[in-house]
């Protein structure tokens, strides 16, 4: 028998409510499975403990988490608490204190469900995100001055490493060597940004040179953009910065039916840490309490989950699941233009666990 912690975080607004949906499943799969079993303890840490203690968790939250195999996220933030609060007191703090330093999207037409680019035709739209997670644009560096005067300015600075831009770029390239296109796509921008930029990419020329089989392709991020709608079938592995990532993963789940239908996976590939698993979408406060959100996203974060740990056949029947599902059509929710709530999607998902 398998065994494995896992710290739940469920979050605010429809992280909670997509996260029961997950759990559900989890325990379906257990029972399904047979050889594994997880035990999961629950963290309030939410924009409510903030309000409360002044913080996002406590403040041996991180040596908390250490000692879990894995971390489940939900969504955070609160209308009452600044975005940045919310995220860089939790979110950020566990992917860099982990060393989480690849962040895995896939970008994934599944069946049963048609692109808004299905005009096109795109029937192998099938590609794989992996944005760098611990700096980059997310440095927290910089400052502010002058603030309430008409001088009033900020700093925000970017850092990029050799050790970081080399780390998450060999990773593109072992993911890209074990996928059938053989490609990697790096996103740049090193005409307008010409300090980071031409280092980034001086860094994919050297790593290239050692994977001459895989296709490397450099694309300004604004073009990139631009491809991931006109000929987005053309993508195996994208490689991009911090912000440049999460930007494009918004975009690839836009042409492959929604943020309900964007997992994401936040690794540690040394596993000497724990990883996090969590949906790319927000705690979206516009539908929280509805009962509404699709909890899909959570959902595949757990077939990634299993991935992870080297499980292929428990990721498969947790796809599958998903899949048929989607392909039925009959319990959706209004996000893939259903009637069905959060609640009776993850039932019909843990009805085709046990089929
Ligand atoms: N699902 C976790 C969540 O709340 N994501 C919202 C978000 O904007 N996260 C920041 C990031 O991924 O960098």
């Amino acid at each position: 028998m398998l065994h494995y912690s896992i710290a739940v975080i469920p979050g605010d607004g429809i992280g909670p409510e997509v996260m029961d949906e997950g759990l559900k499943v989890l325990a379906a799969l257990e029972e399904a499975h047979g050889g594994i079993r997880f035990t999961r303890d629950v963290m309030d840490w939410n924009c409510q403990y903030y309000l409360t203690h002044g913080r996002m968790m406590p403040e041996n939250g991180l040596h908390t988490l250490k000692d879990y195999d894995l971390i489940l996220l939900g969504a955070v933030g609160a209308p009452e608490v600044p975005d940045h609060v919310s995220v860089w007191e939790l979110i950020l703090p566990i992917r860099r204190a982990f060393q989480q330093y690849v962040n895995l999207r896939p970008v994934k037409l599944l069946k049963g469900l048609e692109s808004p680019l299905r005009y096109k035709g795109h029937a192998d739209l099938d590609f794989v995100v992996v944005r760098e997670n611990t700096e980059g644009e997310y440095s927290n560096m910089g400052g502010r001055m002058h603030q309430g005067t008409p001088y009033e300015m900020a700093v925000q600075n970017n850092v990029f490493t050799r050790y970081g831009t080399e780390r998450i770029l060999k990773y593109a390239y072992a993911l890209a060597e074990k996928r059938p296109k053989k490609s990697v796509t790096a996103a740049t921008k090193s005409n307008g940004i010409n300090h980071s930029m031409p280092f980034w990419d001086e860094i994919v020329k050297e790593i290239s040179r050692e994977h001459p089989d895989i296709q490397t392709n450099l694309y300004h991020i604004d073009a990139l953009a631009a491809y991931f709608i006109t000929r987005p079938e053309t993508f195996d592995v994208v490689v991009a910065s911090n912000l440049f990532g999460d930007i494009l993963t918004d975009l690839g789940a836009a042409i492959v039916g929604g943020l309900g239908l964007a997992p994401s996976a936040n690794i540690n590939p040394e596993r000497k840490y724990p990883s996090m698993f969590e949906p790319i979408h927000g705690s979206a406060p516009d539908i929280a309490g509805k009962g509404i959100a699709n909890p899909i996203a959570q959902v595949w974060s757990l077939s990634m989950m299993m991935d992870h740990l080297d499980l292929p056949d428990a990721s498969a029947v947790i796809m599958n699941a998903i899949e048929q599902v989607l392909q039925e059509g009959k319990v959706l929710t209004p996000d893939l233009g259903g009637k069905a709530t959060t609640k009776e999607v993850g039932d019909e998902l843990v009805r085709h666990i046990y089929l």
